[in-house]
């Protein structure tokens, strides 16, 4: 029809190739270094861009590559994570696509272990992967921001002949120690990988200062995978982690490839974020809400979904000189209510509350958060369910904010209910 996005049509091609393929999403990650807003969320459903949670992005970008069958792999903390799957994602893909979305928790049924690492997490899959009879298998993680199409990795994966292509891009060397440093060779074949290095020498053909580096996205042959984790199932010695086993030990034997991710025209570094730390969560935030993002939300050939819960509008009222209900540079998501209060750079998640005389500025609001009257804000993140009495000041004296908050190195606080009733673990 003429109103659907470009987009749609151009990857109409895809969408055949993509049926061999099955995506396989990591989601059991701790994320430690998100605390205190994984105290009782796993890090993939953490509230994102408003009404997102972290992991609709790596969705959306299934959906809109044509990828419609995926298994998420959950472990700790998954509760939020599975409700917002089941009634966000289950039915859209089922009824619209006929095809699914769905929660594999760690069943116990190949070994009696929880997920060790990730390629364990796999593995312990593996029936469930095999009964699919996928010809590919896309490994990846949800814990990122970014836009990719899938079926563009892919169509290079085949005209290559590779056994398994890896998603690349290029980092500062002392960045390295965060990432999986692949040796690429100007064919684009992939020489070595080594996991989290200290350093590196490194450096990419395409840019002689930068290093390749993982995306933590593979895709597989599946006759590749299933033999190589079965092998790593049975070596005492791994970590069943796929940088820090799989990978190494699949080099010799098989033909890899890194797909680059940039932009084919301008041959230009490409938006990515991993969102793992408080302060990279905090900026790409600040990002989608400033008024030129990098990270367009509104950008409709590549839609983000989510999981749309029925709310009134947002609603924006009083409005005399020094007590205005606005909100600008904002993202202000829907059954929000901002009574005589002055937002600035906010992002707001469903069904805020802002009272009069409050000004908030450069900070992110969960949901159901209700802010008290003559409230001064800033530089926060306001986790759920939170209410903030008349007069609470925050982000303006750290020392003060650590008192009963989290103040991250940077000075960002984190505000949560109940927080002194918990211990930090990272601190
Ligand atoms: P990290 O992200 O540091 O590095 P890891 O902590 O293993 O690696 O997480 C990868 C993904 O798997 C995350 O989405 C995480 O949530 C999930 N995950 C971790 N353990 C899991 C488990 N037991 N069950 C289910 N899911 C689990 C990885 C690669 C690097 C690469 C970076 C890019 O190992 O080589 O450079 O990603 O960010
Ligand atoms: P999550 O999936 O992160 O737990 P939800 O948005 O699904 O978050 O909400 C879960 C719970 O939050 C609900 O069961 C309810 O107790 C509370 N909640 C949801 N909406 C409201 C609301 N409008 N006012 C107060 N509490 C709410």
């Amino acid at each position: 029809s003429p109103g659907r996005p470009k987009r749609f049509h151009k990857t109409r091609g895809w969408r055949a190739v993509m049926k061999d393929t099955l995506g396989v999403l990591l989601a059991g990650g701790a994320g430690e270094r998100l605390f205190p807003l994984t105290r009782d969320r796993a890090k993939p459903a953490v509230p994102f861009g408003g009404q997102y949670r972290i992991i609709d992005i790596t969705l959306s970008n299934c959906i809109n590559s044509g990828l419609h069958r995926v298994y998420i792999l959950t472990q700790y903390k998954a509760l939020s994570l599975n409700r917002h799957i089941r009634e966000g994602w289950s039915t859209v893909v089922a009824q619209e696509l006929g095809e699914f979305i769905e929660i594999l928790p760690p069943m116990q049924r190949v070994s009696a272990n929880w997920y060790m690492g990730t390629a364990d997490a796999v593995y312990q899959n593996i029936y469930s992967i095999g009964s699919e009879q996928p010809k590919h298998v896309l490994i990846l993680s949800g814990d990122h921001i970014y836009k990719m199409d899938y079926g563009k990795m892919l169509e290079q994966h085949n005209a290559s002949g590779a056994d398994v292509t890896l998603a690349t891009l290029q980092i500062r060397p002392d960045e390295v120690s965060r990432f999986g440093v692949v040796d690429v060779a100007r064919s684009g074949e992939v020489q070595g990988f080594v996991e989290k290095p200290k350093s590196t020498h490194l450096r990419s053909p395409w840019n002689p200062s930068m290093v390749d580096a993982s995306m933590g996205i593979y895709l597989f042959n599946t006759d590749v995978l299933l033999p190589a984790l079965m092998r790593d199932a049975e070596d005492p010695h791994s970590k069943h982690d796929f940088g820090h086993n799989i990978l190494p030990n699949i080099l010799e034997r098989y033909k890899i490839y890194a797909y680059n991710f940039v932009d084919e025209n301008k041959q230009e570094a490409l938006y990515w974020r991993d969102v793992g730390t408080l302060d990279a969560f905090y900026d790409a935030n600040m990002d989608v809400a400033s008024v030129s993002p990098i990270f367009n939300l509104y950008d409709k050939s590549w839609p983000i979904r989510t999981r749309v819960r029925q709310y009134p509008p947002a609603k924006f009222v009083f409005g005399e000189p020094g007590r205005t209900g606005s909100a600008v540079n904002s993202i202000v998501s829907a059954g929000c209510i901002i009574s005589g209060a002055a937002m600035r750079n906010s992002v707001l998640s469903q069904d805020v509350r802002v009272n009069s005389y409050s000004e908030v500025d450069s900070s992110i609001i969960f949901s159901h958060v209700n802010i008290g009257r003559h409230c001064r804000i800033r530089r926060a993140i306001i986790d759920r369910d939170v209410h903030l009495p008349e007069g609470t000041v925050i982000g303006f004296d750290p020392e003060e904010d650590r008192k009963n908050h989290f103040v991250t190195p940077s000075g960002l606080t984190v505000v949560t209910r109940d927080y002194s009733l918990y211990e930090n673990p990272v601190a």
